[in-house]
């Protein structure tokens, strides 16, 4: 079997897939101009990525909460270092809301010590590498990884998209006071929806009446969010995504690891993680029945 590192190129310590990302374009960044009113979500591949972009869109879009404005998620919380639409970033509106998978030193510079926000969510490595080896199967430029032995192996290395997931998440957590961050888990969301969006709404400032944080909630479920087509992307991408294979929205649940890795992948995986993981300034819940 092929190796599964050849769709992607390694771009100063970390990788993106080759289709979709440029360096050139990566070399732009750093100098790409920050407002203060910026809102950037940050997470490392399958840890909640578009739930979050949809929660933001839903606080900050009046269209998107009544329905009255027809718009994908990737429009309204476009992907920074990945430009589906070759829209022009620069000239959006305020307030703009981006997202993206970036390690902290490679973010625009003007994100550092400044005023925009960043919010970062993490979730239980063994769930992000199992929802990222389903998620291959459709991604058409992932052909080669779908074998879960190799694609672990290719996670434990950092050779998949973003890197190693220790390093993301260190690197980001090490600087977390160059940067006005907000940390959040998968998890946390997943067991306490409702105190998520709060804690949200509360870092940016956005004070809303109960019945719209109600609202949000009931639009953020994964229930609602995998049959709504603005947010299940299975009309945004045809191009990169094959649905005939299963859904990006997938499962949506805690622990999902254990039903496809064996005790010696697991015991691997620990074995090379466990020890950086603790060390980690968060409280993960490995299980549903974790307390936060
Ligand atoms: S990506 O490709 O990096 O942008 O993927 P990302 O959005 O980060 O992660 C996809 C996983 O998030 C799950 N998801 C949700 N879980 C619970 N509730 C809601 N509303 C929700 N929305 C997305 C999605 O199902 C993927 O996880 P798995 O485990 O594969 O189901």
């Amino acid at each position: 079997m092929a190796s599964s590192e050849e769709y992607l190129f390694e771009y100063k310590g970390c990788y993106f897939i080759k289709t979709l990302i440029t360096p050139e374009y990566l070399d732009t960044l750093e100098d790409f101009e920050i407002r203060e009113s910026d809102v950037f979500l940050v997470t490392y591949p399958k840890s909640g990525t578009v739930w979050t972009q949809n929660i933001l869109s839903l606080i900050y879009h009046e269209g998107h909460q009544n329905g009255t404005e027809e718009a994908d998620l990737i429009d309204r919380v476009p992907w920074l270092e990945c430009k589906f639409r070759n829209v022009d970033y620069a000239t959006r509106t305020s307030p703009r809301l981006f997202a993206t998978h970036l390690p902290y030193y490679l973010v625009p510079k003007g994100l550092r010590n400044g005023r925009a926000k960043v919010i970062y969510v993490a979730r239980n490595p063994k769930d992000a590498l199992v929802s990222y080896y389903h998620y291959s199967k459709l991604n058409i430029y992932i052909k080669d990884a779908q074998d879960f032995d190799i694609l672990m192996e290719s996670f434990l290395a950092g050779k998949v998209p973003a890197g190693l997931w220790l390093d993301h998440i260190d690197g980001w957590s090490t600087h977390r006071d160059n940067f006005n961050i907000l940390f959040l888990t998968y998890e946390e969301m997943k067991k306490d929806l409702r105190s998520s969006v709060l804690k949200i709404c509360n870092f940016l400032g956005k004070s809303l009446p109960e019945t719209k944080v109600d609202d949000i909630v009931d639009k953020a479920s994964f229930d609602k969010m995998r049959v709504d087509p603005r947010t299940n992307y299975e009309t945004i991408a045809p191009d990169i995504l094959d649905n005939t294979k299963g859904h990006f929205l997938r499962k949506g649940t805690i622990g999902d690891w254990k039903n496809i890795m064996t005790v010696a992948q697991s015991e691997r995986f620990d074995s090379i993680f466990k020890e950086r993981m603790e060390k980690l300034p968060f409280k993960f819940c490995w299980d549903i029945k974790d307390e936060l």
